[in-house]
């Protein structure tokens, strides 16, 4: 007779043990409250360190509901102040008008700052860059995609010669993961590949895509990315980890098999969309912590901390 074996866990701890992410405990860090303009909800913020501060560049999504973006800035990343003005957004696109922006993602390039958002139209999403060197004036790079593309992540320095990204085509419904693209300017993209797709059956088996822009490490890079499970009720939006080769990113090296932050505390189980972690930027701090920013609920933001040695030895759990 053939026997069945169950699959068994691969830790014996219980409870949220695996959910290495630790909430910090002013949680949550911004809420509509905090806009200073009428709001519904302030969310998936991009953040950066510039300067001695920490900038973030947060979704407000405004009562009518288009999203304007607004930079808040902060001296310990927990604090933060918005700015007097909307964010200076530069001139429209007119391959692409846009009516709506969302999900800015930061990343340093040597001395420049680049936002890859996601930049909608009637036509549908496409990849958007902007660039600035001062978080005063910014510049337009380019529609750095065709439509249907979103949750596009630059790497911090060029790979072999080029500039890379991480992103999300919806082909598939979003079930063909997530992408490497490589370019020269910002401007054509291509060589893309597949750099993995969903896993039946796990918490990232619906539909997944880059979060926080790849940490450079001695390891490969580190990459905290999202991941949905659907049910009958809700699309339940997690946050995992994983390493990728630093010459190749294509190679995955390690893919942790438990999400690191699971929607569970009330301000990310409800809200405008219910059940939702959602990051763009994963910030190391002074004191030897990651900060990672989330979107909760697509209403609020939180902050998670854990150290790199902990993200990395997730990515092997
Ligand atoms: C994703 C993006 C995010 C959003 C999430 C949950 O597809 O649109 O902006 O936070 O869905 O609604």
């Amino acid at each position: 007779m053939q026997t069945i074996t169950q699959p068994q866990p691969v830790t014996t701890q219980g409870g949220y043990a695996y959910e290495i992410l630790k909430r910090h405990a002013a949680n949550p860090i911004l809420t509509a409250d905090d806009s200073p303009v009428p709001a519904r909800s302030i969310f998936n913020p991009g953040v950066t360190r510039y300067n001695g501060q920490y900038v973030m560049v947060a979704n407000i999504c405004q009562p009518h509901n288009p999203i304007l973006f607004w930079i808040f800035r902060s001296d310990d990343g927990v604090h933060f102040t918005p700015d007097a003005q909307p964010m200076a957004w530069p001139q429209v696109d007119p391959t692409h008008r846009e009516h709506c922006v969302y999900d800015p993602r930061i990343t340093k390039i040597e001395d420049t700052y680049y936002l890859c958002y996601a930049s909608q139209n009637q036509t549908g999403v496409r990849v958007g860059i902007v660039k600035t060197d001062d978080f005063q004036t910014f510049e337009r790079v380019a529609m750095a995609s065709e439509i249907e593309n979103r949750n596009a992540a630059l790497f911090p320095e060029k790979i072999n010669g080029l500039y890379a990204r991480l992103d999300r085509p919806f082909q598939g419904d979003g079930k063909h993961g997530m992408w490497l693209s490589y370019s020269p300017d910002l401007v054509f993209w291509g060589k893309s590949e597949r750099v993995f797709p969903c896993r039946p059956g796990y918490w990232d088996g619906d539909k997944l895509g880059a979060g926080a822009v790849p940490i450079a490490t001695d390891q490969g890079w580190l990459c905290v990315y999202h991941g949905i499970w659907a049910n009958q009720n809700s699309k339940v939006y997690q946050l995992g980890v994983c390493l990728l080769d630093r010459d190749n990113p294509a190679k995955v090296i390690a893919r942790g098999k438990y999400p690191i932050l699971t929607p569970r505390k009330i301000y990310e189980t409800t809200g405008f969309v219910s059940n939702v972690v959602f990051t763009a930027n994963a910030v190391p701090n002074d004191e030897g912590m990651v900060n990672v920013y989330y979107g909760a609920a697509d209403t609020c933001i939180g902050l998670a901390q854990a150290t790199i040695e902990e993200l990395l030895q997730a990515c092997y759990t």
